[in-house]
């Protein structure tokens, strides 16, 4: 008897140990599970769950044409707005979008446009409006939304091309760096750049084109990253490098204008320097009186006016003669 139960005493023992050892591996397996379980849901489950609705709708002009290549952007409220929640949609050829939306709750949409000539806009219900804070709030629970259209109304738009003043020729460029920036005010005097995000790079083929202006007067500017050509403010008939000479560019609405072209010079010019090879010397001064007779033999730069009246002449040749005999 006495073995018997001293033999169950050490088999309860073993039995003891066996379990807590087990036990714990046991809890630590069941952990495992329920972590495992856990990253299985949030990986796989919650988005499904919390998928809220689809909202849908058109972007076209105003005449009810659809606008393709519009993007539509969603901002989200709780922070205001500002706030993006989500990948942008492009609208589609048909002029038709529908962006999924994975969690209900307050949404603003915008119509953007990066290349046409469209205003953006925020979706307003009847009318749209063209910041956040007039935006109308989409409420997305977890139906569908349909008929959030957007009728965008066409802006206005400048374009030209930029030419050397040396060759004449468009400034063709794999790597052109040039850009147009539009300003407002006088332009020797604190312009104001237009905040419309117009900044402008140029293309490689010498173009530029300006799009999504409000009617207004403009002054446009031109400057080279790489400093190859001298920064020029738009004039007529070329572009100059004085901001006395800039001219203004009055825009419309829906106005778009055309052949705005620069004629970029490679060095600043200097008074006198008639035919801009960095000396102002007789030479200029007799180009000066030929270009009174009418009878230029040498190319001249009207850069070279030395009395701002856009003019060669006279005046040239006395602030010639005066620079060539010194004080
Ligand atoms: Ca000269
Ligand atoms: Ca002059």
């Amino acid at each position: 008897m006495y073995l018997i139960s001293r033999f169950q005493l050490i088999l309860e023992g073993h039995f003891k140990m066996l379990m807590r050892y087990f036990g714990d591996k046991w809890r630590l397996f069941r952990k495992g599970l329920f972590l495992i379980h856990c990253a299985l849901f949030f990986v796989v489950g919650l988005p499904f769950l919390a998928r809220a609705a689809n909202v849908s709708g058109t972007v076209t002009d105003t005449a009810g044409l659809p606008i393709s290549g519009a993007v539509i952007e969603i901002q989200y409220s709780t922070e205001g707005c500002g706030t993006y929640v989500q990948t942008a949609i492009t609208v589609s050829g048909d002029g038709t979008y529908t962006v999924s939306i994975e969690s209900s709750g307050t949404y603003f949409l915008k119509a953007h446009l990066y290349t046409g000539n469209y205003f953006n806009e925020w979706w307003a219900g009847d009318f749209l409006a063209s910041n956040c804070s007039e935006a109308e709030e989409v409420v997305v629970g977890t139906d569908d939304i349909t008929g959030k259209n957007f009728k965008l109304d066409k802006s206005a738009s400048i374009a030209g091309t930029l030419f050397s003043s040396d060759t004449g020729l468009p400034i063709v460029d794999e790597d052109i760096f040039i850009f147009i920036d539009l300003w407002t005010g006088d332009p020797c005097d604190n312009p104001v750049i237009f905040a419309g995000g117009n900044r402008k790079d140029v293309n490689v083929d010498g173009t530029y084109k300006i799009v999504q202006l409000p009617p207004g007067n403009y002054y446009l500017q031109s400057t080279d990253g790489d400093e190859i050509f001298q920064d020029e403010w738009w004039g007529d008939p070329y572009s100059r490098y004085d901001c006395e000479r800039a001219i203004a560019i009055s825009v419309e609405a829906e106005q778009d204008i055309i052949n705005k072209n620069f004629q970029l010079l490679d060095k600043p010019p200097s008074p006198g320097d008639i035919n801009m090879d960095d000396a102002i010397n007789l030479t200029d001064a007799i180009l000066a009186l030929q270009v009174l007779s009418q009878d230029p033999v040498e190319r001249v730069w009207l850069e070279g006016d030395a009395n701002l009246d856009d003019k060669l002449g006279l005046a040239e040749v006395i602030f010639i003669l005066n620079s060539v005999s010194g004080p």
